[in-house]
């Protein structure tokens, strides 16, 4: 624990004279500002919208050059693409959910030149090597891994294998690719071996910062706006800062929630997501921060309007930067359903799709690709 303590005091201290409107990293890179810059400024054209693993696959199809679920349905990529380093820990080739990682830097490197946006979550597996990966709740895994923990050293190579890989994200000139990294996500659920039950806010907080220190200090990633994300549930704004790592380690707040009943008899996805928008709007402008629906969908959309009629409502007037869908598997054998949240070519939801992206207030990748997001703007 005294390590802890002195650990902690020292970041703190060293973080304490950051500057009002800078992302946290004081020394991110020329394109991650001028991405933090643009976003802020971006809110006020309308919402990005993102699908997780968009390029890598889709329903029917695998790394076909150029294809998009999205593109397909809609004309034109997503303008954000989310990303998941679950895997990466292990020297595992393909992530949790089968993408080559020398495929998925490939990807992101084409949707960045493009003038898109990437986001990259971390579905760790456990530090205590539980059959369930990400998903065990064993009390004590969070403490295993912090200064002092017994897993310590285990968790540095792991961050050592996560600075390499987003280290590796280069574009044409060899610059960085900016990432908004989104690790521990849905910290407030009850599901992963970092959420709320799991571990103590001290924890978590003490684990966010480390990682942070760690990767920003001592592998110089300096290409990184972070992302808190909690559940979907949270009831007030105490209770979703009550594990918030403070504002020096934090560029954007968000949060996640799925729609799971069907939206003509059940209005609770949309009433909830805009209460917890109003929360996280507010949270965001007084912290000055950036903001996001981080990930969310309704498994395999079977209500036609669900993009106008559902979504679209549960956002109203609230000034995120983006929204974004998880991925589009394909049949799942797991449970034998369709498990996928873009709308492809024909499927149901196709033509309310269409009329989403056909509104101003929402950004597909040549409404973003426009504006020039990575460059510096005087306006
Ligand atoms: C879940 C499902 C899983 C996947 C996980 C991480 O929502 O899509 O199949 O492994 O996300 O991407």
């Amino acid at each position: 624990m005294k390590k802890i303590t002195g650990w902690i005091t020292g970041i703190w201290l060293a973080a304490g004279a950051m500057a009002q409107d800078h992302p946290a990293d004081p020394q991110a890179t020329k394109e991650t500002v001028n991405l933090y810059h643009n976003l802020k400024k971006l809110v006020n054209s309308g919402v990005m919208f993102g699908h997780q693993d968009d390029l890598a696959y889709g329903v029917g199809w695998k790394y076909v050059a150029g294809k998009s679920d999205v593109k397909e349905a809609a004309g034109d990529y997503p303008a954000v693409y989310g990303w998941d380093l679950g895997g990466l820990e292990l020297d595992n080739p393909n992530n949790l959910d089968g993408i080559p990682f020398k495929k998925m830097r490939q990807y992101i490197k084409e949707g960045y030149e493009r003038g898109g946006v990437i986001t990259i979550s971390w579905h760790a597996r456990s530090p205590l090597g539980a059959a369930k990966g990400a998903w065990d709740t064993t009390h004590g895994t969070v403490a295993s891994i912090l200064p002092g923990g017994d897993h310590h050293l285990l968790y540095k190579e792991w961050l050592d294998k996560v600075a390499a890989f987003l280290l590796s994200l280069k574009g044409s000139k060899g610059e960085l690719i900016p990432v908004l990294f989104r690790p521990y996500h849905e910290l407030t659920g009850n599901w992963f071996w970092w959420c709320r039950n799991a571990c103590t806010p001290f924890e978590f907080k003490t684990l966010w910062r480390f990682t942070i220190y760690y990767l920003q200090q001592e592998k110089k990633v300096h290409n990184l706006l972070y992302v808190y994300n909690t559940a979907g549930d949270v009831k007030t704004k105490e209770e979703f800062l009550e594990r918030y790592p403070d504002d020096d380690m934090v560029d954007m707040v968000s949060f996640d929630a799925y729609q799971y009943e069907d939206p003509r008899t059940n209005d609770w996805f949309v009433k909830n997501t805009s209460r917890v928008l109003g929360l996280l709007v507010e949270i965001a402008q007084e912290k000055n921060k950036l903001s996001a629906f981080a990930e969310t969908g309704y498994e395999a959309i079977p209500y036609a309007n669900w993009w106008t009629e559902t979504l679209l409502k549960a956002i109203g007037d609230h000034k995120i930067s983006y929204v974004l869908v998880w991925r589009n598997h394909g049949f799942a054998e797991w449970n034998k359903k369709w498990h996928y949240y873009a709308p492809y070519k024909g499927q149901t939801s196709e033509a309310d799709f269409i009329r989403f992206y056909q509104l101003d207030r929402t950004l597909f990748e040549k409404d973003v690709a426009a504006k020039k997001l990575y460059e510096t703007h005087t306006d």
